[in-house]
């Protein structure tokens, strides 16, 4: 009774905004950052409801990534660290749209009496909250701890100004009992990126002043934070650009979506930056790409995407794998075979997959967002995923690091200083180094710098890996883009009948064409994507591809 009317009451305070469908989509709800308010409130109450049944911290993070400044989102983090369950998100469907506090209430109620949640009990409940630079957020923080208080036994712990990826981290450090402050971040992220650094062959090592990476920080938090990353490292000098304190507007001509969509240099770079290794995150730096300039005095790039960051991670961690392999055959009881998986989506280039299956890697393909590829990739020991717009980590299972750890161990006093120990200690230091929660364009940053020393490997010698595929992305606006239904890790469409047959007669007009198109999870349109040998194709073959669709 006490919690009807507590909910009642701070209901009242957010009433629904009128004729819109809110859905929780692939990265939570998003929208004109006016109409978010009573969506925030009531993701709030679901934060709480989630940390009571799982009796863990989860976190509540406000951002809209990429998209413009105006816009703002919602979502949340799961005890693990990663998203919120599947199994929830009819439920922060059903709560956002409630038209009335009774109805909300109600909803709430039966929840919670199906899944067993004990209010106002003993049990107590936690949430971190984060948010991006976005001038709505401090308002919509405080309509998620109003919904927070409104649940019995809940405290919101205001963590203020993050990039998405540090929320996470920390709500999975908590939930390991480990430490989870922001410091904490920066001196786990800083100190085994030194660790990494110092394993490297002397014969590699460049000299620090030559080495130097110029970063778009997308004028959103991930510039400021990275400003004060850089400040504990060595070895490696950081120039940041767009951080936001220019005046410059949050992904507006710069960030890792403009430079990987649009195949051009960001606002602050050009002509004076040709030769040097550049990187763009994006507005909540959860994406992380890398480009350099052309010479031909174009505002082009040479685009070096998440598919070439994946592929340089997992060159790196196979041949870590195999340097430890090496000593399999003297005395050892320790013996054991690491599996090692590579996570894509349709949207990976179709040259990356090919290189990847070439150098003996295992490939698997999700639909996409992140938790698609997340799941996939923890079935594996270590698994690596990365879409193509930037966003991926590599995943270490429980028992690959036990099993790292002994065999440092025992290298230790078998062959101590020798390859085989550095390449444990090298692992061991990626799973420090790298976010397991979820993609971190500043994890992925540090990783990438310390793979390129020890390589000896410039961005030219980086991108000529493999030789990217020509493609185009267009969408297409749509009444209902539910109405197309996907299988196959969306490459093939089900739904509506004969669309497939369509677009495979399209397709198979042109040399090593490929195509496919999804209804975005994000905005009501459909996405097509085209690859093709020549950029005349695969302009062509989208351009027809969207017309059967129109
Ligand atoms: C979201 C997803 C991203 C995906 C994108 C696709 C997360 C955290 N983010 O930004 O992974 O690539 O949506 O957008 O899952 P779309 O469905 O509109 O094409
Ligand atoms: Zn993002």
């Amino acid at each position: 009774e006490e919690q009807r009317s507590l909910l009642l009451k701070s209901a009242a305070l957010f009433s629904p905004p009128q004729g819109v469908k809110l859905s929780y989509g692939t990265a939570g709800f998003r929208a004109d950052a006016s109409i978010l308010q009573s969506t925030v409130y009531r993701v709030g109450i679901l934060a709480a409801l989630r940390s009571l049944k799982t009796r863990s911290v989860v976190g509540l993070m406000i951002t809209a990534s990429h998209n413009k400044v105006t816009d703002n989102g919602v979502k949340i983090t799961d005890p693990s660290g990663g998203m919120l369950s599947q199994d929830w998100e009819p439920f922060a469907d059903q709560l956002a749209n409630a038209p009335t506090s009774e109805i909300l209430v109600s909803l709430i109620t039966e929840f919670v009496e199906k899944e067993n949640i004990l209010l106002g009990g003993e049990q107590s409940a936690q949430i971190l909250l984060g948010r991006d630079t976005r001038p709505s957020g401090e308002n919509l923080l405080e309509a998620a701890k109003q919904g927070i208080k409104s649940v019995l036994g809940a405290t919101a712990l205001d963590m203020g100004v993050l990039t998405t990826p540090q929320l996470h981290w920390m709500v999975h450090a908590r939930n390991k009992g480990m430490k989870a402050t922001e410091s904490d971040y920066f001196e786990q992220l800083s100190s085994s990126f030194r660790c990494l650094v110092d394993l490297i062959s002397n014969g590699t090592k460049i000299n620090p002043t030559d080495n130097k990476v110029v970063v778009d920080g997308a004028n959103g938090v991930g510039g400021e934070k990275l400003e004060i990353l850089k400040s504990m490292l060595n070895g490696l000098a950081i120039e940041v650009r767009n951080s936001g304190k220019g005046g410059g507007v949050l992904n507006e001509g710069v960030g890792a979506d403009f430079v990987q969509k649009e195949k051009v240099f960001p606002h602050e770079f050009g002509f004076k930056d040709v030769g040097i290794r550049c990187a763009s995150l994006d507005g909540d730096a959860d994406r992380l790409v890398y480009f350099s300039v052309a010479s031909d005095c174009s505002s082009k790039i040479d685009l070096v995407d998440g598919d070439k960051i994946l592929s340089l991670f997992a060159l790196f961690i196979k041949e870590q794998l195999s340097v430890l392999d090496g000593e399999k055959n003297e005395r050892s009881d320790n013996k054991y075979q690491a599996r090692l998986g590579v996570v894509q989506t349709a949207y990976a280039n179709g040259a990356s997959t090919k290189y990847l299956k070439q150098s003996g890697l295992e490939v698997i393909f999700t639909p996409t967002g992140v938790k698609y590829l997340h799941e996939k990739a923890a079935q594996y020991d270590i698994g690596i995923y990365f879409e193509a717009n930037g966003h991926g980590t590599i995943l270490f299972s429980e028992g690959v690091l036990s099993w790292l750890e002994a065999k440092n161990n025992e290298l230790a006093s078998l062959a101590k200083g020798s390859e085989q120990q550095k390449a444990a200690l090298r692992l061991l230091a990626v799973s420090k180094l790298i976010n397991q929660a979820v993609g971190d364009a500043l994890s992925g940053l540090l990783l990438v710098e310390a793979i390129l020393q020890h390589m000896g490997w410039s961005i030219h010698k980086w991108n000529e890996l493999y030789q990217d595929l020509p493609s185009r992305q267009l969408k297409v606006k749509v009444v209902d883009r539910t109405a197309v239904v996907t299988a196959n890790a969306e490459t093939r469409v089900v739904s509506p009948p004969g669309i497939q047959e369509a677009i495979d007669s399209e397709t198979v007009k042109y040399p090593q064409g490929r195509c496919f198109i999804r209804p975005s999870g994000t905005e009501d349109v459909i996405r097509v994507y085209a690859e093709a040998s020549t950029q005349e194709d695969a302009d062509t073959l989208a351009n027809s591809v969207a017309s059967i669709v129109d």
